[in-house]
């Protein structure tokens, strides 16, 4: 209620130069035959789940700096969440990795989730590291380990995800999984797959009939030589064995350099085969940055595959996950993902504006410049306006991180919880 208020006296005070800013923006769309109406629409309507594994600072191997007031348990991270989606009404989702978030009390979880709006659109497993009391290690692997015992954990593993996701109302398994080799020789290759094929399958075979399974890859780290599921050929592969209810998630940050990723999620989507999305921003591979810090103009080509494809009838994908999949090591995380879903919103809004007609038409016509001119012009249109005024009609903050600080949140958070505070996750 505080914070509705605070929100709508803020918005007040920018109205009229947000007003003007949209009528002037509205007006050039409309003269371009687009209905900013409608693009705003468009925009109210997409939601992007938040990380349960994200609120608190992040690290590298080298150290962590802990800004504090983080969430010390899963009812103030859905808080955290709660906080982002009254500012910016376009998070009302939460992925949840097991066993960091294991629910408590589910009972709670739900009323709380209730309360804020939100739900859980996702469980993670994680096998890639070793639990306190945990039996057997996956230092060597686990749904692609050579051991069946520990193959047996990891599925075990999946099985409760699906369990504890299934109290709280989500039917989306996300499976990561850091399997692999360092050194040549040190995993049979072929044999590696296979292993990890029948164990989805176990898993697979065993979930509920109306979930699905979103199969993540990565080309290295943690494992540096090989990883078991490195790109998206080898999850589609995977998918393909397991059944219409596998899906491949695309992750921004896990592809090698120069990767034309544009490409892989149209062919992904031309199979009906995207299932999620994990958005975050790189400069060299899986850097977790704030999305579309660094190369706005790949987000935006990437983007403009996704919308194409969403609009084209004859594309038969299933609606995507959409969920922010970062770390924070720098800066404030909550800013962060504020920032990460204001930018995510504003690269939607440019690739909506993409003329479809005139590009295919270019496109026909084999005029390049045209082409490539159509979408250039979309990417350089400054489309905040648009942005803000989807916030606006959704009760939401004009500029969520200008509300954020203003409010003095982070030290509020601090006051609240401790400035030594350590959230669970990355
Ligand atoms: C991995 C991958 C997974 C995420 C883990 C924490 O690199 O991106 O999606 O759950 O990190
Ligand atoms: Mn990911
Ligand atoms: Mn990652």
């Amino acid at each position: 209620m505080v914070l509705q208020a605070h929100i709508d006296d803020y918005n007040a005070s920018k109205l009229q130069s947000h007003q003007s800013a949209f009528h002037h923006l509205a007006e050039l769309l409309e003269r371009r035959g687009v209905s900013a109406r409608h693009l705003v629409r468009e925009l109210q309507a997409f939601q992007v789940a938040i990380p349960s594994w994200a609120l608190g600072t992040g690290g590298t191997r080298f150290g962590r700096f802990p800004l504090g007031g983080e969430p010390r348990n899963l009812s103030e991270k859905i808080e955290d969440i709660g906080l982002l989606h009254a500012l910016n009404a376009s998070s009302n989702a939460i992925s949840l990795h097991i066993p960091w978030d294991v629910p408590e009390d589910p009972g709670a979880v739900l009323q709380q989730l209730n309360t804020l709006g939100l739900h859980i659109d996702s469980v993670n497993s994680n096998t890639f590291q070793d639990q306190p009391g945990q039996s057997l290690s996956y230092k060597f692997g686990s749904l692609a380990h050579t051991d069946p015992t520990v193959r047996a954990q990891a599925i075990a593993h999946n099985m409760a995800c699906i369990e504890h996701g299934a109290t709280l109302g989500t039917r989306t398994l996300t499976v990561w999984l850091a399997d692999g080799s360092n050194f040549p020789g040190q995993q049979h290759f072929r044999r590696a797959w296979q292993r990890t094929a029948d164990a989805l399958a176990a898993i697979y075979s065993q979930m509920p009939p109306d979930w699905t399974m979103l199969v993540e890859y990565k080309p290295y780290e943690p494992n540096f030589y090989s990883m078991v599921i490195p790109d998206w050929g080898t999850s589609w592969a995977l998918c393909q064995h397991l059944g219409r209810q596998a899906q491949v998630l695309v992750d921004l940050g896990h592809h090698l350099p120069n990767t034309n990723i544009e490409q892989v999620v149209a062919r992904l989507m031309h199979f009906g085969r995207l299932g999620g999305f994990h958005f975050n921003g790189s400069m060299y591979g899986d850097d977790d940055l704030t999305t579309g810090s660094i190369k706005p103009y790949q987000f935006f080509l990437i983007f403009n595959e996704l919308t194409d494809a969403m609009q084209d009838p004859a594309v038969k994908n299933p609606p995507l996950a959409w969920m922010i999949d970062a770390s924070h090591n720098t800066k404030d995380p909550l800013e962060d993902l504020l920032q990460s879903v204001q930018n995510i919103l504003m690269t939607y809004a440019k690739a909506l504006l993409v003329d479809r007609k005139a590009l295919h038409n270019a496109q026909q016509e084999n005029d390049v410049l045209m082409a490539e001119e159509l979408l250039r012009d979309a990417f350089l249109t400054d489309v905040r306006p648009l942005v803000a005024e989807a916030l606006l009609q959704s009760g939401a903050a004009l500029d969520p991180v200008a509300v954020f600080r203003q409010l003095g949140i982070r030290k509020k958070l601090i006051q609240a919880r401790g400035s030594k505070t350590v959230a669970t996750g990355l």
